[in-house]
């Protein structure tokens, strides 16, 4: 089965050393921003990862208020750290989109945690990417279609790859299966962590 229209697979775009220094990047970000368990609207229930953002806007759910991005952090109201600038070279480099990414969500997977199929769409402006960096163990990523029945495909999302969701892809529903554990040194701690770089208004 071919990829989906405007899915972009870069394997390996980021060296061991690239990653390294990512990775100490994100470390001081998350130092500024400590990773808050994000739970689902209405119901309240906790989703399994742990996230974080910088940039000018990050993404955060909540029981109460639901999906939404904001300026400040959940817990400590700071604004959220500015984005390193290796990840805004990646963007400039891959994205195709004439300005810089707005928010990059950190998703942080330990233990068992996963992801559930879902959409990305509370941005406001769909033609621009959703471009996504992995870093630690191999997790295992499926790709379907528009609709939530649409045969899905499997890629294995390995530390140092980037993925990009464009045109008709980025509207299509995806998750983590699994991550495998032990894959990747990277992380002293093991698991993984994901970003995704997003574009939140319409329009410059
Ligand atoms: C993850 N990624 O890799 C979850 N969303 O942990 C996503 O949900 C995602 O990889 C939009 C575009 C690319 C992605
Ligand atoms: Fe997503």
């Amino acid at each position: 089965m071919p990829y989906p229209e405007g899915f972009g697979y870069f394997e390996g775009y980021l060296s061991p050393i690239e990653q390294a220094a990512l990775l100490s990047a994100l470390r001081d970000v998350l130092a500024e921003a400590p990773p808050f368990v994000p739970t689902m609207p209405k119901t309240g229930k906790p989703m399994s990862v742990v996230m974080s953002n910088c940039g000018p806007l990050g993404w955060v759910t909540d029981k109460e208020r639901g999906y939404r991005y904001q300026a400040a952090h959940p817990v400590t109201g700071r604004p959220w750290p500015a984005m390193p600038p290796a990840l805004l070279a990646i963007w400039a480099d891959l994205a195709g989109f004439a300005h810089p990414p707005e928010a990059c969500l950190i998703n942080i997977y330990a233990g068992k945690a996963k992801m559930g199929q879902h959409v990305d769409r509370d941005e406001k402006d769909f033609s621009a990417p959703v471009l996504s960096v992995s870093l630690g163990d191999d997790a295992v990523f499926a790709i379907g279609g528009t609709a939530r029945t649409d045969p899905r495909q499997r890629v294995t999302l390995r530390s140092g790859d980037v993925m990009l969701l464009s045109g008709k892809s980025r509207l299509a529903y995806h998750g983590i299966d699994r991550v495998l554990r032990g894959t990747s040194n990277l992380l002293a701690e093991g698991g993984r962590i994901n970003l995704t770089l997003r574009r939140v208004t319409k329009g410059g």
